[in-house]
């Protein structure tokens, strides 16, 4: 606490002898090197002295409230619900799912800058809304997919490594490994070894999250181009957008739709408050004052796990089995007997239930939207659609999940399946990259406001029994 206070005091002090164009001018002065511009640094570092000023405030006038009780059923269910952590880009209501700094998705889908002639929001309005919480106009988006054009060069070192990865190595662990040789270039981690001042920490968090960000679509392409391709990789376009030019690397960008697809989905994967796996571990690893790629590796990692982000994989697995089984009967009881099947060998049907969410989440229900619009008669969508009815049923009376409806993943795969990306090992990093962009903003925020290494209390079973006056 000593530290943040110290620190927003700086900061402040900082704030008030420079002035808002003072930081505004350090901020076009960094990037720059970059090349290309946009005003989003500019427009984060305008927006800092306030954000620092609330936190101070609110810590100093109500900093010794109590904010909630833990039951021991918490500590040993998985820290389930436990208020703990600060995330400033999104929150989860278990009945209405996510809100983007106050945004559903509809309204995303609305607001956000879209591409010219495109219907779906740029991820790059994303990225900015969770950074400072504003809505960019179209020239700032524009701006932006440009600045991240001229940040995409991936180091040589970079490409041989992914190059000499065996193409059986899951294309999960590839990504976490290239993200990780990634810190190599951390202009962070160079500059805490020179000795920076805490001030400038943030600063530093930005440009390597701007760079990692804007380099993971070729990194990740190279990995899918690989392993299931011709292994080359075109380059980025400068003049085109982020979504684009992600569809473009994987080989798909011919198609209108697969690109409008592209833009949608890396908007809804971004940020999912900070409790999830892949959002906490990020963070986590942050608070050491881990380099952005090292924290973001960690995160990916996370993410890689089968009841977290790798479940988009397990779901095309799992009806491509299905349609298998069932062939063109899609009936009632057809279907009803393959879910029971499934829980019966004592597996979890993926793509349903949420540790959160009590309601089908909205990141499926805008993906079932798309595909009603541009593939209505999709066998496999179909399927799906026909698992989404009769699942949460079958769910229910099986009685064991809080939430027996679809998640993010249950979707997905079969948009892209429907495209010809087929290869569903790869899903979890296109996750993976959407990720980034929602995780990377909180942890240049977290730099900015001096937030501490994360470190909470832990106790053995006889310590807790102790704790709570029971005897083993
Ligand atoms: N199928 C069968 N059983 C399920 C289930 C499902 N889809 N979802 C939950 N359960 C079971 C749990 O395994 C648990 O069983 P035990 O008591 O035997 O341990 C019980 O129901 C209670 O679980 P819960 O409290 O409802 O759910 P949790 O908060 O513990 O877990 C999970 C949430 C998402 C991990 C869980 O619902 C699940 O495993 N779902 C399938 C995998 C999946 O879709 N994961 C992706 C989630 C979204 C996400 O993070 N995307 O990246």
């Amino acid at each position: 606490m000593a530290a943040v206070q110290t620190f927003s005091r700086l900061a402040l002090r900082k704030a008030a002898v420079h002035s808002t164009s003072s930081l505004a001018f350090n901020a076009t002065r960094a990037y720059a090197t970059a090349g290309k511009q946009s005003s989003l640094k500019e427009t984060f570092a305008n927006s800092l002295p306030e954000k620092i000023e609330q936190i101070k405030k609110l810590r100093k006038e109500h900093g010794n409230k109590v904010v909630g009780e833990v039951t021991l059923d918490q500590v040993y269910g998985g820290a389930r619900g436990i208020k703990s952590l600060v995330w400033e880009g999104s929150v989860l209501d278990s009945e209405e799912g996510i809100r983007f700094r106050g945004r559903t998705i509809p309204e995303c889908q609305e607001q956000l800058p879209k591409a010219p002639g495109g219907s779906e929001p740029l991820p790059e309005g994303i990225f900015w809304l969770l950074l400072t919480g504003e809505v960019p106009s179209e020239q700032q988006v524009r701006d932006l997919s440009a600045e991240w054009a001229a940040r995409s060069e991936v180091p040589s070192y970079l490409n041989e490594l992914i190059d000499r990865c065996p193409s059986d190595m899951h294309p999960m662990a590839q990504f976490s490994m290239a993200v990780t040789a990634l810190e190599h270039e951390s202009s962070f981690a160079k500059a805490y070894a020179r000795g920076m001042k805490k001030s400038e920490y943030w600063e530093k968090t930005y440009e390597d999250s701007m760079d990692t960000i804007a380099k993971l679509p070729t990194i990740a392409s190279r990995i899918y181009r690989n392993v299931y391709k011709d292994g080359k990789v075109p380059a980025v376009q400068k003049d085109k957008d982020y979504g684009y030019n992600f569809a473009n690397q994987l080989g798909f960008a011919e198609n209108q739709d697969f690109v409008e697809l592209m833009r949608l989905y890396l908007t809804i994967h971004s940020d999912h408050e900070g409790g999830n796996v892949s959002a906490h571990t990020t963070h986590l690893v942050g608070s050491a004052l881990s380099s952005p790629m090292l924290s973001l590796a960690a995160g990916l990692n996370g993410l890689a796990g089968p009841l977290h982000g790798l479940a988009n994989q397990e779901v095309l697995n799992w009806i491509v089995e299905m349609k298998k089984h069932v062939g063109s009967d899609l009936s009632d009881e057809n279907i009803t007997k393959y879910l029971w099947d499934t829980l019966k060998s004592g597996r979890v049907v993926p793509g349903y239930g949420h540790a959160v969410l009590r309601k089908t989440d909205p990141r499926y229900a805008c993906q079932r939207e798309f595909a009603l619009k541009h593939l209505p008669d999709d066998p496999m969508f179909k399927l799906v659609s026909q698992v989404y009815k009769i699942a949460p049923g079958v769910l229910t009376e099986h009685g064991k999940t809080k939430n027996p409806y679809p998640n993010v993943d249950a979707h997905s795969g079969v948009l892209l399946q429907y495209y010809g990306l087929t290869e569903q090992n790869f899903y979890t990093v296109m996750f993976g990259v959407s990720r980034a962009i929602g995780v990377l903003p909180q942890l240049i925020i977290d730099r900015a406001v001096g937030a501490p290494i994360e470190r909470p209390k832990s106790f053995s079973t006889e310590a807790w029994a102790k704790l709570v006056g029971a005897q083993l």
